[in-house]
């Protein structure tokens, strides 16, 4: 098999860099090792940045979003049983779409289905060759049987486990990374949400997020240890837990209900350095992890794929590799602003394990001078809602 770019993942980053190259007239093949039922049944991200869901846009899949996704203008911090609303409207001009990942997944899959280009699901033990000269690789296995593609890019897709990043040559990267003493407990039930925004909440038991996907579906996660499994937290437990961390609104409002969906995500900071090694080029989670307390998971991978698209649309069309030269250099710029504002939001918002008295009076200060503060409030705001690109 021959394709121009070679996309291993079809999560977000794949999905949509597939759709931007198709919609250029770009021919790609995505390799997928899991099915496409196991991929739409990983829960994630819920909240989508303006510059993100443009980007959906520009791929022709932002209608169902736009329709559905509902608009946020603000987010409430609430720390001593008091809730402090950020205004995101007025403080950065814009407001932020909340919107399933889930859901933006299966939108680009649709499409993708619908312009018939090829994603090869189940597409097992894929392996990167020769992407240092001009005829890279990919070879994969499949029922049994082994295929190889010939392309002129290779794009890693795959993720903080892929195989991309662990394709580069020994000494060709470099690691930046800060793990968390802690995990995030999420819970999806068909219950309405206790309030119209998302509520981040700081408790001496823990951190705690009050978050939705409609109004009549709700997303929970708590702070737990790492040493917890999802089989320690029956339903009963969980919305006891929570309660405790609630303010006393929240707590008269909430409705419990069944869960659809628990699991546990542990919390780190990661960057790869560089984004490039001559054909092969990485993208979202496969160059960089970031704590999911600042929502910007989801974001960067859109931002990545639009520098990266861009690069490759103007090598194919206009011959020329400056997009892509540029590609690392531009797209880490943003990255280690959304790790520096992830780190800022989880180290404000969690209860640290290993933090003396002063750290903790120094944590609850920070708290208090950001509810106190509109020039704190404008600097949290417009990294919430998105530095731009
Ligand atoms: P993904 O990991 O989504 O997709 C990579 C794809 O590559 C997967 O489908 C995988 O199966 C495939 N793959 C891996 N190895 C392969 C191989 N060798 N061959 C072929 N395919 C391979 N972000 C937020 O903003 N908010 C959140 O609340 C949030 N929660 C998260 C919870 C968890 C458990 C995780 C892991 C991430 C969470 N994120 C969250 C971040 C998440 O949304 C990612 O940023 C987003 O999925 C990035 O998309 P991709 O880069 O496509 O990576
Ligand atoms: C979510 O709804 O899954 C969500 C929202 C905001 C975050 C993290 C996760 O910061």
């Amino acid at each position: 098999m021959r394709t121009q770019v070679a996309i291993i993942g079809a999560g977000p980053s794949g999905l949509l860099l597939g759709q931007l190259l198709t919609r250029h007239g770009i021919d790609n093949i995505i390799l997928e090792n899991r099915s496409a039922d196991y991929v739409l049944g990983r829960i994630r991200a819920g909240v989508i940045e303006q510059s993100a869901a443009d980007v959906f846009d520009e791929a022709g899949v932002g209608a169902r979003m736009r329709k559905e996704g509902l608009l946020h203008d603000g987010t409430q911090i609430c720390f001593d049983g008091r809730r402090h609303r950020i205004d995101f409207r007025a403080l950065a001009g814009k407001p932020v779409i909340v919107y399933g990942q889930t859901e933006i997944t299966r939108d680009l899959m649709e499409a993708r289905a619908a312009s018939g280009a090829t994603t090869v699901y189940e597409a097992l033990d894929a392996s990167l060759h020769d992407f240092s000269g001009d005829k890279p690789r990919v070879r994969y296995r499949k029922n049994d049987q082994d295929f190889e593609i010939e392309c002129d890019f290779i794009a890693g897709c795959d993720g903080f486990h892929g195989v991309s990043r662990q394709s580069f040559p020994a000494g060709a990267i470099r690691n930046f990374e800060r793990v968390y003493p802690f995990g995030w407990l999420g819970l999806l039930s068909d219950t309405p949400p206790v309030s119209e925004e998302l509520i981040y909440i700081h408790h001496e038991r823990g951190f705690a997020l009050c978050s939705m996907r409609s109004h009549t579906r709700s997303r929970y996660y708590l702070q737990c240890s790492l040493a917890d499994g999802v089989e320690d937290w029956s339903d009963d437990r969980f919305w006891e837990e929570l309660k405790r961390r609630l303010d006393d609104e929240a707590r008269a409002k909430l409705v419990t209900g069944r869960s659809i969906e628990k699991s546990i995500a542990p919390l780190r900071s990661f960057v790869a350095e560089p984004l490039r090694h001559d054909r092969l080029f990485l993208a979202g989670d496969a160059a960089h992890i970031v704590p999911p307390t600042g929502a910007k998971g989801l974001n960067l991978a859109a931002s990545d794929v639009h520098y990266l698209s861009e690069g490759l649309i103007e090598f194919y069309r206009k011959g020329s590799p400056a997009g892509l030269d540029r590609y690392s250099e531009r797209a880490l710029a943003r990255i280690w602003k959304a790790e520096r504002f992830s780190w800022w939001m989880t180290t404000l918002l969690h209860k640290l394990p290993d933090a003396s008295d002063f750290d903790r009076k120094l944590q609850h200060t920070e708290l208090e001078y950001l509810v106190s503060s509109e020039a704190a409030q404008k600097s949290m705001a417009e990294n919430y809602v998105g530095l731009p690109y």
